[in-house]
């Protein structure tokens, strides 16, 4: 077999890839093993072509660009933020659903001149303040972002919220709507190309899967 006819996925441990598995199954792409329990960062499935690379999150944007993976797995909150337009984006598989959103204390009290926003996500961040001509100041960071509030870190926080219940749980609230967030099959432009067949199959194979067409 040569590497041409080797498909490989990227895809993040957690809830991307327990959501994309169904979808997956339903294209008849099984993995051998359990990431959660492997140690492995290498996955064979039940198809001798269609090896499967457990990366972080936020590195699947980077894995598929480069062309180290041929497709991948990825929230729009991780590619607004990877933004360019190294990559295709041709499925939204309508998965591990949220928003994008600015939080807060119900009353925000500042003194400060600026706005303080902590957030890891600092170019969506720049952005939504940019079109809306205000000026704030951006705090990055990794995680937690949560807590930034709470010991005078930052005003405000911008985050990616499901339940809400995370926010409640340390007193905070949803306050403005940025985005809608779904994850994305996403494409490397040269593979498109050289496998294309292969590629389309599974684009088809997912799109039926998840019901978008
Ligand atoms: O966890 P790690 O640092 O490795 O990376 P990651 O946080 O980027 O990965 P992961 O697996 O947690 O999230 C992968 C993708 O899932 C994200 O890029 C989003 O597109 C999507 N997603 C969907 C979410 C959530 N829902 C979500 N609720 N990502 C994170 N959360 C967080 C949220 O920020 C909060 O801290 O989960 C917590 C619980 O949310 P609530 O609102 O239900 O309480
Ligand atoms: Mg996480």
């Amino acid at each position: 077999m040569s590497m041409n006819d080797l498909l490989t996925i990227a895809l993040s441990k957690g809830r991307i890839f327990k959501e994309t598995l169904p979808l997956l199954a339903q294209a008849g792409i099984e993995p051998v093993d359990d990431p959660e329990t492997s140690r492995k960062l290498i996955l064979d499935t039940n198809q001798a072509d269609i090896k499967l690379v457990i990366i972080r999150a936020t590195d699947v944007p980077t894995y598929v660009e480069y062309g180290a993976a041929d497709v991948g797995v990825a929230g729009k909150d991780v590619l607004m933020e990877h933004g360019g337009n190294g990559l295709y984006e041709p499925v939204d598989l309508g998965i591990a659903k949220c928003r994008l959103m600015v939080a807060g204390p119900e009353n925000p009290h500042n003194e400060r001149r600026r706005l303080r926003i902590a957030t890891k996500f600092v170019n969506s961040t720049r952005q939504y303040y940019a079109d809306r001509r205000e000026q704030v100041e951006i705090i990055k960071l990794y995680g937690s972002m949560e807590l930034a509030p709470l010991v005078g870190l930052a005003d405000l926080i911008v985050d990616v919220v499901d339940t809400g219940n995370t926010l409640k749980a340390n007193g905070l609230v949803p306050l403005e709507h940025i985005a809608d967030i779904s994850s994305r099959l996403v494409v490397n432009k040269a593979a498109m190309k050289m496998k294309h067949e292969r590629i389309n199959r599974l684009i088809a194979q997912l799109r039926a899967a998840c019901g978008s067409q």
